[in-house]
């Protein structure tokens, strides 16, 4: 059986709920509360010494931590993972890009204002964030305005790692209307067979 120790407020561990449910695939979720520090104790450390969510583990000694590598590991053989060496490869750059440029800026643009309520002294960094977060968009836009996926043709676990935070963005305050390619990808993601909403783990607000 799979076991995840995951956080329902983070899209990291949100990309997980989304393709186990999109695969059907039986599971196991811990809930790890990271505000609690359930990250950060010796046990999960020894896990995972980044002391962070989501991780995979499939027997004792045998994890996986970082959300992308996860995806991965479970589209593998399956209609997530492309099997098309250039697709593969378009899939990965993809999702080196969401770790690089859109995860960080996006992800904290929304920490910061979500679960911080935005203190006057992480204003600057948080503008940084911000105009980082949009150039990341940007390049995301131009790039779903000549292809319906970030893949190519098809669905794959490269637009579940994009997914987890792009359609958070407005929770950072990063608009997407500027951004009509990206929004139209997020419409058709949430018409993919078997999407599960964010909202099912963790209600907005
Ligand atoms: N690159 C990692 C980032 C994971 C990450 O940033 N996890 C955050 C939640 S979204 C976390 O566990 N934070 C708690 C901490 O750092 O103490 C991934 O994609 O899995």
């Amino acid at each position: 059986m799979l076991r995840i120790y995951g956080d329902d407020r983070s899209g990291n561990c949100y990309k997980l709920r989304l393709i186990l449910a999109q695969l059907n695939r039986p599971h196991e979720w811990i809930d790890t509360d990271i505000f609690k520090g359930a990250s950060r104790t010796a046990d999960y450390l020894a896990k995972n010494p980044a002391g962070q969510v989501p991780l995979l583990e499939l027997a004792p000694g045998r994890t996986l931590p970082e959300s992308n590598a996860i995806l991965i590991y479970l589209a593998e053989g399956t209609k997530l993972w492309p099997t098309d060496p250039f697709e593969r490869a378009q899939a990965l750059r993809w999702m080196f890009f969401e770790q690089y440029l859109l995860e960080p800026n996006l992800a904290n643009a929304r920490f910061v204002i979500r679960f911080l309520n935005r203190p006057p002294d992480r204003e600057e960094a948080l503008k940084a964030r911000i105009a980082q977060g949009h150039k990341a968009l940007g390049i995301l836009n131009a790039h779903l305005a000549k292809a319906p996926f970030a893949a190519g043709e098809f669905y794959s676990a490269a637009d579940i790692a994009l997914f987890g935070y792009a359609h958070l963005a407005e929770e950072g305050d990063i608009a997407l209307s500027p951004y009509p390619a990206v929004r139209a990808w997020i419409k058709r993601v949430e018409d993919t067979p078997g999407y599960v909403p964010m909202t099912n783990f963790c209600p907005a607000g």
